[in-house]
């Protein structure tokens, strides 16, 4: 089965227990293999909002991305997931960032992500628990994508 990376988000409600009961959700669907730990970060992108609360985790499932996804936009809006601002608050945020090493490009699922590279509040729980996983499109492993965008940011 592949290995298959996600982002979490929250930044609404009781944020630990919305990424906690997320992971609990996807395990219905899913094999939970590991769980950073959880990064309170600030807002990039929308900055008038509440801080989040951001992980990373690795699953391996059956499904196909298509079908992978629909399940992680169901979680999202069951648990009170509304689309208002983009970028803006929410209280969960589910992204599949890494599918083993397929690219993926329709409308609805880029992966790898299409930012994720740009985003601390990604590499740095996900280099917790994938240093080494390589991203096919830019062929550098996560650790190094975390190092060199610490390293531009002010
Ligand atoms: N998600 C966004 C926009 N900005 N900022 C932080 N710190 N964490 C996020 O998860 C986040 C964000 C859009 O998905
Ligand atoms: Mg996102
Ligand atoms: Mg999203």
């Amino acid at each position: 089965m592949p290995d298959v990376y996600l982002a979490l988000g929250s930044n609404l409600g009781d944020k630990r227990s919305n990424l906690v009961e997320a992971i609990r959700r996807i395990g219905a669907f899913a094999t939970v293999k590991s769980v950073s730990s959880f990064h309170e970060t600030d807002p990039v992108g929308f900055l008038d909002q509440d801080r989040f609360l951001n992980a990373a985790v690795r699953v391996s499932t059956d499904l196909t991305p298509q079908d992978f996804l629909a399940r992680l936009l169901a979680v999202e809006v069951a648990m009170g997931r509304v689309r208002t601002i983009p970028n803006g608050p929410r209280t969960l945020d589910l992204d599949i960032l890494l599918w083993d090493s397929r690219v993926i490009d329709e409308p609805g699922l880029v992966v790898p992500h299409p930012r994720m590279h740009q985003r601390f509040f990604v590499l740095d729980p996900l280099s917790e628990i994938a240093p080494q996983a390589l991203h096919p499109v830019l062929g550098r492993t996560v650790a190094q994508l975390r190092d060199s965008l610490l390293n531009t940011l002010p």
